[in-house]
């Protein structure tokens, strides 16, 4: 299959860096040695059904709870298009508990372009995977395998068969993966949500209660992981 996404206008990168929050990826940082910097897709809310508002509320009190253990690293929530309902939930309720937009922002683009599309440089980019940690499929998951290349998976089945909901699995990429050596991508943390989805497997059957501890247990083990990345 070809690219998941064709960028127009509407969804340019370069375009789209507006929604940034923070000012121009330079600052008084050379441009080659960027911070840390977490890129993440919003877990859960498309194929797998989650409601989106409860969602935005989850991301934005995990990021609260573990912004501050991050020293200067930063962390990017990221979807495909500028008229994202999950981006703009989240800018407003980030914006409203005075999150610091320097280390928490939103960003407009391809998770798998980032650095060659957006100007923006993360090292570690999370994924949105099946419990099986399997390739394709399709959304974000299919796209970094895609982009990533054959190393990926050989990688991944190096260090795991499967993933439980709620639970994060690290996984360094060898720099012959094109993500690595186009996106600067070192890792790619999977990432299992909770599925609302009747379609796929574990459905929790509009439970929202199991849903919610899951869907933050998932951020909070996505964002462990990459402290200790960054450490
Ligand atoms: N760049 C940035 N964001 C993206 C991209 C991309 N290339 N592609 C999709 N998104 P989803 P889920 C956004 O459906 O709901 C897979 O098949 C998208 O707009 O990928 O957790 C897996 O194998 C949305 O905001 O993940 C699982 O079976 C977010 O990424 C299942 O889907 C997540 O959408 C997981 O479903």
């Amino acid at each position: 299959p070809g690219p998941l996404v064709e960028i127009t206008k509407e969804n340019h990168p370069v375009d789209a860096s507006q929604d940034q929050q923070m000012g121009s990826e330079s600052g008084t940082r050379p441009l080659d040695s960027p911070p840390p910097t977490l890129a993440f897709p919003s877990i859960s809310t498309a194929d797998f059904q989650f409601n989106i508002e409860r969602a935005s509320e989850i991301i934005v009190e995990t990021v609260e709870e573990f912004i501050n253990k991050l020293g200067n690293a930063r962390v990017v929530l990221v979807d495909l298009s500028r008229g994202s309902k999950i981006l703009s939930l989240v800018k407003t309720k980030a914006a409203i508990k005075n999150i610091d937009p320097k280390k928490f922002f939103t960003f407009v683009g391809d998770i798998t372009k980032l650095r060659s599309g957006g100007g923006l440089h993360c090292n570690v980019i999370a994924n949105a995977a099946n419990w099986r940690l399997k390739p394709g499929g399709g959304g974000v998951n299919a796209a970094i395998y895609n982009a990533a290349g054959p190393e990926l998976d050989a990688a991944t089945k190096n260090r795991a068969g499967s993933l439980a909901p709620g639970k994060a699995l690290t996984v360094p990429l060898p720099s012959t993966s094109s993500l690595f050596s186009k996106e600067g991508v070192t890792h790619v943390i999977h990432v299992l949500g909770p599925n609302m989805n009747p379609k796929r497997p574990n459905c929790l059957k509009d439970d929202y209660n199991k849903g919610t501890k899951v869907l933050r247990e998932a951020y909070l083990s996505l964002f462990e992981n990459f402290a200790s990345i960054v450490k």
